[in-house]
């Protein structure tokens, strides 16, 4: 079973699609085990896009991911990194297949709406970086039988 982080951005915020963004990956079959309104701090932003340190977009990125709050939630699957990346989209919204959040909402690569963690050890990661081991909700889905074989 794999974990991913997922965040909607500010924009996504601002925009009222939160319901929208959300809704996808809970029809999608995910299942969600933790979730929370917050505006995340320079300092786990810094954290969260590590990897991304040395790129010249990093300080614009940190500035756009903590301009107003976020929804940051764990969704959980069998391939769920897969699973939410497809349902997310491609980096670049222009290139992102219409049917993808991405690909329904986005026009900039600094406005993509949506995060999700790209392997599963980063999804494990990231989501204690999010959450402590008692905000995640461990809870038996009735629909799982119709969803999972
Ligand atoms: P991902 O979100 O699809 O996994 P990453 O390559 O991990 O994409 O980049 C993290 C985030 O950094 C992107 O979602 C986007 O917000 C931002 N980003 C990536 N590349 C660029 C760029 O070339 N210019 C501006 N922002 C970028
Ligand atoms: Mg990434």
């Amino acid at each position: 079973m794999e974990r991913t982080l997922i965040l909607v951005k500010p924009d996504g915020v601002q925009r009222n699609l939160m319901g929208e963004i959300i809704g996808r990956f809970e029809r999608r079959g995910l299942k969600l085990i933790g979730m929370k309104f917050m505006q995340m701090t320079v300092e786990l932003a810094e954290q969260h896009y590590a990897v991304h340190k040395e790129r010249p977009f990093f300080n614009d990125l940190v500035a756009y991911i903590t301009s107003g709050p976020i929804v940051a939630m764990v969704w959980e699957g069998n391939d769920a990194i897969n699973a939410a990346r497809a349902t997310i989209g491609a980096t670049k919204p222009v290139d992102a297949s219409p049917g993808t959040i991405r690909g329904d909402f986005g026009m900039e690569i600094g406005r993509n709406l949506v995060h999700g963690s790209d392997s599963p050890e980063n999804g494990v990661k990231e989501a204690s970086l999010f959450f402590s081991e008692d905000e995640l909700v461990s809870w038996n889905r009735d629909l799982d039988p119709w969803i999972v074989e």
